[in-house]
């Protein structure tokens, strides 16, 4: 059953490439002006419908030199092309059935070694009036990646806001776990633990880099992307970019996380995309990006070594993978 639940998650090369190349052709097709849904190769008309249930209101922010300045990934792509396993653990699920989930009203819960603990709106807790928009690469640990221009606030604003105190050494975040919005979690086969959990260090979650995201592409967030609020830690491999967040903690001890206490030898704390570590069963060292044909190097930390690397100053990212 285990090497099941694998499966479905570890795309094999092949289907990777599959995939980027059904992205390639869509867009083609799109560019060639073809109605999407008059194509009957696209798998996902259900999901282009169910995407736009919800209407996602446009954003006021601030451009920022946060951009990579690569090819920014179609918002087609960006949108359908998802791994959120509390809906399913297709591709497509997310954005077909997270039209279930209800963003609004929306409340965040703050607990542990912090001077204001209490249940916060979540328009108390982001400062819609300073939104900015950061362009960054995103590389999941199945070795594809994309570049998202996401809209949001310093994961930092947020955290001061809060008050950590000096004991807290980490920071975790729970996904919201409702039987009723999320088919996932009435599924027969238990794909992780619910709900979904995640954490950094305190350093990395003040690290100017570390984003909580509100929109894409200029407007709210899509539900499928983790809606209303979503971490964004650009050099991690994706699944350390918690969505539909309703919980922030902090403690003084590493907490635990969805992957690591799946397969804590495949997936550890850290997850710093790196192309010298591989994982147990498949190499890092290139990735594809989504829309486009052939491979790319990885690159250390995801391109953003500079900003991070003095993090993991004195630390073996072998053993601290
Ligand atoms: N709650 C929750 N957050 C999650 C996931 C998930 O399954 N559940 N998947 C992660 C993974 S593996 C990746 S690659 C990114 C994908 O984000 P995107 O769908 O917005 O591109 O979300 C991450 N955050
Ligand atoms: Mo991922």
């Amino acid at each position: 059953m285990l090497i099941k639940k694998r499966e479905s998650w570890h795309l094999s090369e092949n289907e990777v490439t599959d995939e980027a190349a059904y992205l390639s052709r869509r867009n083609f097709i799109r560019s060639a002006g073809a109605a999407i849904g008059a194509s009957s190769i696209v798998g996902a008309t259900g999901a282009l419908q169910a995407a736009s249930e919800r209407s996602l209101l446009p954003l006021q922010y601030a451009k920022t030199a946060f951009d990579p300045g690569e090819t920014l990934t179609p918002y087609e792509a960006v949108t359908q092309y998802n791994n959120y396993y509390e809906f399913g653990t297709g591709k497509g699920d997310p954005a077909e059935h997270a039209w279930r989930l209800e963003p609004k009203p929306w409340s965040v819960t703050v607990e542990g070694l912090v001077d204001k603990p209490g249940t916060y709106a979540f328009e108390d807790l982001v400062d819609m009036k300073n939104l900015e928009e950061r362009i960054y690469r995103l590389r999941c640990v199945e070795a594809w990646s994309m570049v998202i221009p996401w809209i949001g606030v310093p994961l930092s604003s947020i955290l001061r806001k809060l008050g950590p105190k000096p004991e807290a050494k980490y920071v975790a975040f729970e996904t919201l776990a409702d039987r009723n919005q999320m088919r996932g979690l009435r599924s027969f086969f238990k794909v992780l633990d619910w709900p979904y959990v995640e954490g950094l260090r305190m350093d990395e979650a003040m690290n100017d880099l570390t984003f909580m995201a509100v929109g894409l592409y200029g407007k709210e967030l899509p539900n499928q992307n983790g809606a209303p609020l979503r971490l964004v830690v650009p050099w991690k491999y994706g699944f350390k970019s918690i969505k539909s967040i309703v919980n922030i903690r902090f403690t003084d001890t590493m907490p635990k996380t969805s992957w690591g206490r799946s397969a804590p030898s495949e997936y550890g704390f850290y997850s710093n995309v790196n192309p010298n570590v591989d994982h147990p069963r498949w190499s890092q060292r290139s990735e594809r990006r989504i829309g486009e044909f052939g491979k790319r190097q990885t690159l250390m930390f995801n391109g953003y070594e500079e900003q991070v690397a003095h993090l993991y100053k004195d630390m073996d990212l072998k053993r601290n993978y």
